[in-house]
């Protein structure tokens, strides 16, 4: 694995309960961490149960102890450490957004083809995909559940640079990040929003904001904190992004990713509304699914919560008893747990490289129609 701050420990945690939960096919070992300073690296290795460290990624891309590269650092080099552990005949899972640009995903999707013609596999870490609440809602949709779509509502609501004195972390500066909300946050809900309607996005009508324009330089990174110091810079970013969409099957949809959204903290909240019925969810009560059957007699109908804690629903089974609820954890063992029943089976794992810059076209999109204050379409 490369990087070990937020992403690293949640993918490190991952890694270790994997297999001490679901039975799998391969045993995942946890053979070297990368990081830049030898001194924090080390002990971010002791911490997290690596069992080496390297601070150069090229080295550690090409040892032959290594058969998966899992990348965890920010957007600025993923492409470069896919790439090159791609050619180096590794399997990559890459963390979200797949890349900074639409080309460097294309770059990045041209390597995982060509590795994938020696069994190599590729997949990016849209990781509440597996959340069981939202995998239960796209088995419900392809189910027909909510008949056609008609609505998509979808925000990601963060605060945690809502003070304008919150110092600038590299997911504030685009040469690191890309974009800002956009990228971070709103492609969680480009990608949710595609993954559980089966449907893609056609065009956008977006607006990009950037309410504070200054801030403290981080003194010393930790991950969504920090301490500021004395100096200020620029933000390069969006600090909110908004836009309408229309989908390739129809459908109408709103999406808002925000990191001002005062009192939310990690507020992802869908709601769905097909010709049949509605599906509706909130991160901040992940282990709930509300859901409302349109065929019902009025007299009676309306949302219910359904307690996604049943082993009938998608993943609970290999955890605790029903009522016994999940965390933002879990989806990060789920993923570890699909990529390598994929890569023990011999199959593609999702969401491949391909989806990563489906979703990357979206984001661009976005950014153009923002600019432009036109309507962009989203090339297929
Ligand atoms: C910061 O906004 C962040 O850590 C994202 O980068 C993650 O993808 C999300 O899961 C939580 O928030």
């Amino acid at each position: 694995m490369v990087g070990h701050a937020f992403m690293g420990a949640a993918h490190s945690q991952a890694w270790r309960s994997a297999g001490r939960f679901f039975d799998l096919p391969l045993n995942p070992v946890m053979q070297v961490l990368g990081g830049r300073d030898m001194a924090r690296t080390a002990a971010a290795a002791e911490k997290l149960g690596w069992l080496d460290c390297e601070t150069d990624w090229r080295r550690l891309v090409e040892r032959d102890d290594v058969d998966l590269v899992d990348i965890c650092t920010p957007g600025d080099t993923h492409a470069e450490i896919a790439i090159a552990a791609l050619e180096a005949g590794k399997h990559v899972l890459c963390e979200k957004p797949l890349a900074n640009s639409v080309a460097e995903a294309e770059e990045m999707v041209r390597a995982a083809e060509a590795a994938a013609a020696h069994g190599v596999r590729a997949m990016v870490g849209f990781t509440y995909r597996r959340v069981p609440a939202i995998a239960l809602a796209r088995r419900m949709v392809a189910e027909g559940r909510l008949g056609d779509i008609r609505h998509v509502r979808a925000q990601y609501l963060q605060d945690w640079i809502a003070d304008p004195e919150a110092p600038l972390s590299w997911r504030l500066e685009r040469d690191k990040a890309g974009s800002g909300a956009l990228g971070d946050i709103g492609a969680h809900i480009i990608d949710l929003a595609q993954h559980i309607t089966g449907d893609h996005i056609a065009e956008v009508s977006g607006q990009l904001e950037t309410f504070v324009k200054e801030r403290p330089l981080a003194a010393e990174h930790a991950g969504l904190s920090g301490t500021a110091s004395a100096e200020r810079g620029q933000v390069t970013v969006d600090d909110a992004a908004l836009f309408l969409a229309r989908f390739r099957g129809g459908a109408a949809g709103i999406f808002e990713a925000t990191r001002f959204a005062t009192g939310r903290k990690n507020a992802i909240r869908l709601e769905l509304n097909g010709s049949r019925g509605s599906l509706a969810f909130d991160f901040e009560d992940m282990n709930v699914l509300e859901y409302f059957d349109a065929e019902e007699p009025d007299e009676t109908a309306g949302f219910r919560r359904i307690l996604v804690t049943e082993p009938t629903h998608p993943y609970v089974a290999a955890w605790w008893p029903p009522g016994h609820g999940l965390g933002y954890e879990h989806g990060f063992t789920h993923q570890a747990v699909d990529l390598v029943t994929a890569i023990a089976e011999g199959t593609d794992p999702t969401p491949g490289f391909a989806e990563g810059l489906q979703v990357q076209r979206v984001l661009g999109a976005v950014e153009v129609s923002s600019d432009t204050r036109q309507w962009q379409q989203v090339p297929a």
